[in-house]
C-alpha cells in the first residue's frame, strides 16, 4: 500500500527534499488521508499568489479593496467554528498523570486508532499542501522546525504569514521535525479533535478550519509541544508578549508579559507612549504579541525571542486610537477572519473599528447587517487579523535578532473586577512564580464557553501547557538555578471597575506610566511600599502628568482589599487542592506565608 501511494506522490509532485523520515512519514499520511494530490509548499510569492486566486475562485477567501487593502482577504469560517475549542483540545502522553488534572487526556494508542478512522479517506478529491516550517529565526539557537500537512489553502496563507516557511526551511529538517497534521473533514464539532502527542512530537487537528485549532506552528507547537521540549532542554515556552521600552537615554529595556487571551497582549506589546513621554524621548518597540521563547543566555540573563513572523490578533476593540499600530499593520497583506465586510467600500469594519458602523455590510456569516435591524454584532467577537509583523510602524530593530533580547521584567497580568491593584512587585523568584500560578481572569471569547467567568489561569498558560501543571511551576522553580540574574516578577490588573462596572484606568498608552515604573524597579530607581501580597508603588512614584487620574482615584488603584484577599486566598488553597502532591512544596508555603500575613 505504501509503495503505491510514494510512487503516485513521485509522480505528481515536486519533492523538496531526499530526507527519508520526511518522506516516509508523509507517504503513510498520504495513505491514511488519501488527498487527490499532493503539493509542497515552496513559500515563494508566486505559489502563494496562485493559492490565492484559487481561494477567491471557490469562495473561500474574498479579496477586499486593493486600493484601500493591498493584498488584503476576508476568510469567514463555520459559524461553528469560531475559536479554540478547550473542550476538544488533548495532551496524549502515556501516563495521565504527565498531562495533569487541567488537560483532558486519552491513551496515545486509544487517540491515534478513533483519529484514524476520522483521517481515513477524510483529503479524497482535495489536495494535500506540505508546509515546512521553522519556529523562531531560521538556523538560531531557538530555531525549531516542523511539518504541517493541510487539505486548507485558508491554513496554508496564514502560515506563510505567521512563520518562517517553505524552501528556506526544508534543509534543517532532520528526523527530530515536529509532525503535524490537519484536516478540514466536516467539521463536525462533536468529531472536532485539536490532540498533541508530546512523547512523539506529533500534532492531529481534525474537523476544524479556525485559526488557534489549525494554524498548528502558533499553540500546539509553539505552547503545548515547545513547553515539554523547554522542560527537557532547560527553557520556557510561554504565552507572552515581548515589548522594549526606550527611554530619554536612548537605553532600551525589555519586559515580558504573560496575559490570557484577549486580555491585552497586542495593545502591550504595539504600546505608543503618551505625548508627553513622546516629548520627552521615549519609545516602544514590538517584539511579539503572543508567544515568547526564554533561554538563558551565557551572561546569565534570561533572553527571549518570539518564534512567530506575524500577529494572530482580535480584531473588535483595534481602532485608531486604542491601537493605531496594530491597525496600520492590517493595512496590507492580511487575511481577516470573521469580521464584516463594509459593503459601502469593500472593505472591514469591526464594533468599535469606528465610532459610526457602515450602514451596508455583511456580518461575520455573511449575512446582511446594518445598525438599525441589527440583531448582533457585525463581526465575531473573537474575529482576528493576520498580519506580517513587518507591517508593524513599532517592529523591533531585534525582531530577527536570532539570540533574542535580554528580559528585565516578566508582567503577569488578567482582568480582574476587583481584587487585583494596578501593579504589584513579587518579593522574590519564588514569590513571583506563586503569583503567576495564581493568576485569574475572566474568561474571553478567544475560547467556547461563558464570557465573563473568572477562572485561574497559571502563567496564562492554562489552555497551552503541554504537561502536569505542577511539573510546569516546579521548572519554573528549577529555572531559578539557571538565571544567575533573573527578571523581576510582577502582576498588573488594568481592569479594575467601578460601581457602574466601568474600566477605572484609562488603559492602552497609558499603561506605560506602569511600565516604568515597573523598569525602575528593576534597575532600583525607585522604593516601594511593602504589603501582604507584594511591593506595591507609592502613590507619588506613578507619573500622572497629562492623564486624567487624580492621585485619590489612584490610591484606590492600588489598595489591598484585606477581605477581599482572604477570600482569595481561601480560593488559591481550593484550585491547588487538585494538584495534590504535584505542588511544589515552595508554592503551598508561599500560599502559607500570604495567608499569615493577612491574619495579622
Ligand atoms: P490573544 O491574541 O487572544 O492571546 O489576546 P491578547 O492578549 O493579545 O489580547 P488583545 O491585546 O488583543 O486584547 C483584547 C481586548 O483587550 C480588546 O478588547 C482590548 O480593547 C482590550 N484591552 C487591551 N488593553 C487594554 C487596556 O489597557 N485597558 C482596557 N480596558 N482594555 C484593554
Ligand atoms: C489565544 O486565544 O490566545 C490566541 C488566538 O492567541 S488562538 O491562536 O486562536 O489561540
Ligand atoms: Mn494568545
Amino acid at each position: 500500500m505504501l509503495k503505491v501511494w510514494a510512487a503516485r506522490r513521485r509522480a505528481f509532485n515536486m519533492e523538496l527534499t531526499k530526507n527519508q523520515a520526511v518522506l516516509d512519514w508523509i507517504d503513510q499520511q498520504v495513505a491514511l488521508t488519501k488527498p487527490d494530490q499532493v503539493i509542497w509548499i515552496d513559500g515563494s510569492e508566486a505559489q502563494l499568489e496562485q493559492l490565492r486566486q484559487e481561494a477567491c475562485a471557490t469562495g473561500e477567501m474574498y479579496k477586499l479593496n486593493q486600493e484601500k487593502l493591498p493584498g488584503c482577504y476576508l476568510h469567514r469560517s463555520d459559524p461553528t467554528d469560531v475559536a479554540r475549542v478547550e473542550s476538544r483540545t488533548f495532551i496524549c502522553c502515556k501516563k495521565q498523570e504527565d498531562a495533569g488534572p487541567t488537560n483532558n487526556w486519552m491513551d496515545p494508542q486509544e487517540m491515534y486508532a478513533k483519529l484514524h478512522k476520522l483521517y481515513d479517506g477524510s483529503m479524497k478529491g482535495r489536495t494535500m499542501y506540505v508546509i515546512p516550517y521553522c519556529m523562531s529565526v531560521v538556523g538560531s539557537p531557538f530555531a525549531k522546525y516542523g511539518i504541517e500537512l493541510t487539505d486548507s489553502i485558508y491554513v496554508v496563507l496564514n502560515m506563510a504569514i505567521m512563520t518562517r516557511m517553505g524552501a528556506e526551511v526544508v534543509p534543517y529538517l532532520d528526523e527530530n521535525f515536529i509532525k503535524g497534521l490537519h484536516a478540514r473533514a466536516n467539521l463536525d464539532p462533536e468529531e472536532r479533535y485539536i490532540v498533541q502527542f508530546p512523547e512523539d512530537n506529533v500534532i492531529m487537528s481534525i474537523n476544524s478550519g479556525y485559526g488557534g485549532n489549525v494554524l498548528q506552528g502558533k499553540k500546539c507547537f509553539a505552547l503545548r509541544i515547545a513547553s515539554n521540549l523547554g522542560r527537557q532542554e532547560g527553557w520556557l515556552a510561554e504565552h507572552m508578549l515581548i515589548l522594549g521600552i526606550q527611554n530619554p537615554q536612548g537605553e532600551v529595556r525589555y519586559v515580558t508579559g504573560a496575559f490570557p487571551s484577549a486580555c491585552g497582549k497586542t495593545n502591550l506589546a504595539m504600546l505608543i507612549p503618551p505625548e508627553g513621554y513622546q516629548k520627552n524621548g521615549w519609545k516602544c518597540w514590538c517584539v511579539g504579541d503572543d508567544i515568547a521563547w526564554l533561554r538563558v543566555g551565557a551572561d546569565g540573563r534570561l533572553w527571549a525571542v518570539n518564534p512567530e513572523k506575524g500577529f494572530f490578533g482580535v480584531a473588535p476593540g483595534t481602532n485608531a486610537k486604542s491601537n493605531p499600530n496594530a491597525l496600520a499593520t492590517t493595512h496590507q497583506g492580511t487575511i481577516f477572519t470573521n469580521v464584516a465586510l463594509n459593503l459601502e467600500d469593500d472593505t472591514v469594519w469591526w464594533e468599535k473599528l469606528t465610532p459610526n458602523p457602515p450602514q451596508h455590510a455583511l456580518d461575520w456569516k455573511g449575512n446582511p447587517w446594518s445598525p438599525d435591524t441589527a440583531t448582533g454584532p457585525a463581526a465575531h467577537p473573537n474575529s482576528r487579523f493576520t498580519a506580517p509583523a513587518e507591517n508593524c510602524p513599532c517592529i523591533s530593530p531585534e525582531f530577527n535578532n536570532p539570540n533574542g533580547v535580554p528580559i528585565s521584567a516578566i508582567i503577569f497580568g488578567g482582568r480582574r473586577a476587583k481584587t487585583a491593584p494596578l501593579v504589584y512587585q513579587s518579593r522574590d523568584w519564588q514569590h513571583g512564580v506563586f503569583v503567576g500560578s495564581v493568576m485569574a481572569s475572566e474568561k474571553t471569547a478567544a475560547a467556547e464557553g461563558t464570557v465573563g467567568e473568572t477562572r485561574r489561569d497559571p502563567m496564562a498558560m492554562l489552555p497551552f501547557c503541554g504537561y502536569h501543571m505542577g511539573d510546569y511551576w516546579q521548572h519554573w522553580l528549577d529555572m531559578e538555578k539557571a538565571i544567575a540574574n533573573p527578571p523581576k516578577i510582577f502582576n498588573v490588573n488594568w481592569f479594575r471597575t467601578d460601581d457602574q462596572g466601568n474600566f477605572i484606568w484609562p488603559g492602552f498608552s497609558e499603561n506605560l506610566r506602569v511600565v516604568e515604573w515597573i523598569l525602575k524597579r528593576c534597575f532600583d530607581e525607585v522604593g516601594a511600599r511593602e504589603t501582604e501580597i507584594g511591593y506595591l508603588p507609592n502613590v507619588e512614584d506613578i507619573n500622572l502628568d497629562g492623564v486624567d487620574v487624580d492621585r485619590e482615584t489612584l490610591a484606590s488603584l492600588l489598595s489591598v482589599d484585606r477581605d477581599l484577599w482572604r477570600e482569595e486566598a481561601k480560593q488559591i488553597r481550593a484550585f491547588y487542592a487538585q494538584f495534590g502532591d504535584k505542588l511544589p512544596q515552595t508554592l503551598e508555603k508561599e500560599l502559607e506565608g500570604l495567608e499569615a500575613r493577612l491574619q495579622d
